[in-house]
């Protein structure tokens, strides 16, 4: 049997990519699944779906916005009973905003990817932890990104938002050492999932040019690892794991096929 089974796993950003394809991931291993993102349209019907695919598994779908500390700590407080020892938390909801150079970013996308990427993950770690803690068990696992220890032109922002990430998980992962709560950081490069098109504003031309030539990693590749990372035995901890396409060595160094 999976050490998955039967835990309960939080995954913030399930409605697409990397976060649903996590859901997609614990559910075959028998976990039970809080999914957490703005759209809750699309988690309803994730629910729907594995209703259908794995019905022993317990699904919660919770609408949340990640920015608003108060709306974090009200919806984990009010979980159902069922679902309120939260296991393992997967801080997967980011995002990045346009291509552009220090100089002239909005600071309406400054705000945007600080308050979601670096805030927000923090937010819903405190509103989880101290259950964690007092439960003696559990992961953290924080979606980072190579843009998390390299920088890239007309990336800072994201860049700096992602080295913030994961300057937090290894601070973390040292004030909860003597505890049995593991923290770990999934550094991926490039996954192709809505992540490029909310990048470039809805412009799906120059979302696939991103991947032209080369074949991307997909969010399952990324959800596998995280699995991967987190059923380990208890005295292990995957400290970190950084995943390349096979064609991808840094951030900016990618072979395309001519
Ligand atoms: P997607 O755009 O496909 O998914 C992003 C998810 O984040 C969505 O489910 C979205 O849900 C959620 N989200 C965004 N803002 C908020 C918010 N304020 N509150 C709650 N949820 C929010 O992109 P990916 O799956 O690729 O991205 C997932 C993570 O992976 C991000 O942290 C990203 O930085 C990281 N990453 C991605 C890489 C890539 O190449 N794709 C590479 C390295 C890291 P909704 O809009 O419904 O709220
Ligand atoms: C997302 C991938 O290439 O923008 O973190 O750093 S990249």
């Amino acid at each position: 049997m999976s050490r998955l089974a039967g835990k309960i796993v939080l995954i913030t950003g399930a409605s697409s990519g990397i976060g649903q394809a996590c859901a997609v991931e614990y559910a075959k291993h028998g976990s039970h699944l809080i999914l957490a993102a703005r759209r809750l349209e699309r988690l309803d019907s994730l629910k729907s779906t594995f209703a259908k695919d794995y019905p022993s598994v317990k699904v919660h779908a919770l609408k949340l916005d990640v920015r608003n500390k108060d709306l974090v700590f009200d919806a984990i407080k009010s979980l159902p009973k069922e679902f309120k020892d939260i296991d393992i938390l997967v801080n997967n909801a980011g995002l990045v905003i346009g291509v552009d150079p220090l100089e002239t970013v909005s600071e309406e996308a400054i705000n945007t990817m600080f308050d979601t990427n670096v805030k927000g993950l923090v937010y819903v770690t405190q509103a989880v932890l101290p259950g964690m803690k007092e439960r003696q068990r559990g992961a953290i696992v924080n979606i980072s990104s190579i843009a998390g220890t390299e920088a890239y032109p007309n990336g800072s922002i994201y860049c700096a938002t992602k080295h913030a990430v994961c300057a937090m998980t290894k601070s973390l992962r040292h004030e909860l050492v003597a505890t049995p709560i593991n923290v770990i950081s999934i550094e991926p490069g490039m996954v192709e999932t809505e992540f490029s098109v909310i990048r470039f504003g809805g412009d799906k031309e120059k979302a696939d040019n991103v991947y032209k030539g080369l074949e991307p990693l997909t969010g399952q590749d990324i959800a596998e690892t995280v699995v991967f990372a987190t059923s380990r035995p208890p005295h292990v901890q995957i400290a970190s794991m950084v995943v390349f396409p096979t064609n991808q060595s840094a951030a900016t160094t990618v072979y395309r096929k001519p």
